[in-house]
């Protein structure tokens, strides 16, 4: 029998096909500590997108390749557009738990050479899209929460499709792959945190294999 009141939650949830959600599976004060030293050398800044706006979200990068965004398109690239200089390597700790992460869901030997980290504050949301920036989607995808929950809302194969959604919470992981790696998907907005108002923003790091 469920209960209410308890708000102890599974190892492993699969809250769509072949998107498997890790509660809590990260220990996010140190992480945040390695995002503070990227944040140094590459710090978040929104980007131009194609159609001429400006990303809501900030985000940065590390690893051997960043995700950017220009008048040109979205791309992977070895270098921070801003500075013209590698992004900061990716740490460690952050590729051990993304591969502990993904064996967990069988993903052997995933190698992430790629590092997203996006920043949200309270009214910042990320609407529907796929991720297809990558040459092979036979890897997986595997994202931590930090700070301030967020609805991260499935749509499936398409736009619009229907919806199953998800509350993230600090310290859960994501790793979603095969059937599901091309799944529309987006978080809703940001609200503020009435439990814990000095909560300002949500981080979510996204490691992927870029090719
Ligand atoms: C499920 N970021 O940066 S990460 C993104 O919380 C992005 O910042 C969200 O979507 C965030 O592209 C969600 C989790 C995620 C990422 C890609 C997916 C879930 C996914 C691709 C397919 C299915
Ligand atoms: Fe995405």
């Amino acid at each position: 029998m469920t209960d209410l009141f308890s708000n102890t939650r599974p190892d492993i949830e699969e809250i769509y096909p072949d998107i498997f959600v890790l509660p809590n599976f990260a220990e996010t004060s140190s992480l945040l500590n390695q995002v503070e030293k990227i944040i140094e050398q590459a710090p978040f800044r929104k980007m131009m997108t194609p159609i001429g706006h400006y990303t809501g979200i900030a985000l940065t990068n590390c690893g051997e390749y960043g995700w950017t965004s220009d008048a040109e398109g979205y791309r992977y690239s070895k270098l921070d557009p801003q500075t013209n200089n590698p992004w900061p390597s990716l740490p460690a700790s952050f590729s051990q738990l993304a591969n502990r992460a993904a064996s967990r869901v069988a993903f052997q030997n995933f190698k992430p050479d790629a590092c997203l980290i996006n920043q949200y504050f309270v009214g910042n949301k990320l609407g529907s899209h796929q991720d297809k920036n990558e040459q092979d989607f036979s890897h997986p995808i595997v994202s931590i929460s930090i700070g301030l929950p967020a609805i991260f809302q499935v749509f499936g194969a398409t736009r619009a499709g229907i919806k199953v959604e998800y509350l993230l919470q600090d310290g859960d992981v994501m790793v979603w792959g095969r059937s599901a790696r091309l799944t529309y998907h987006g978080v809703k907005t940001i609200r503020a945190d009435k439990i814990d108002p000095l909560r300002k923003y949500r981080i979510n790091i996204t490691m992927r294999t870029s090719r």
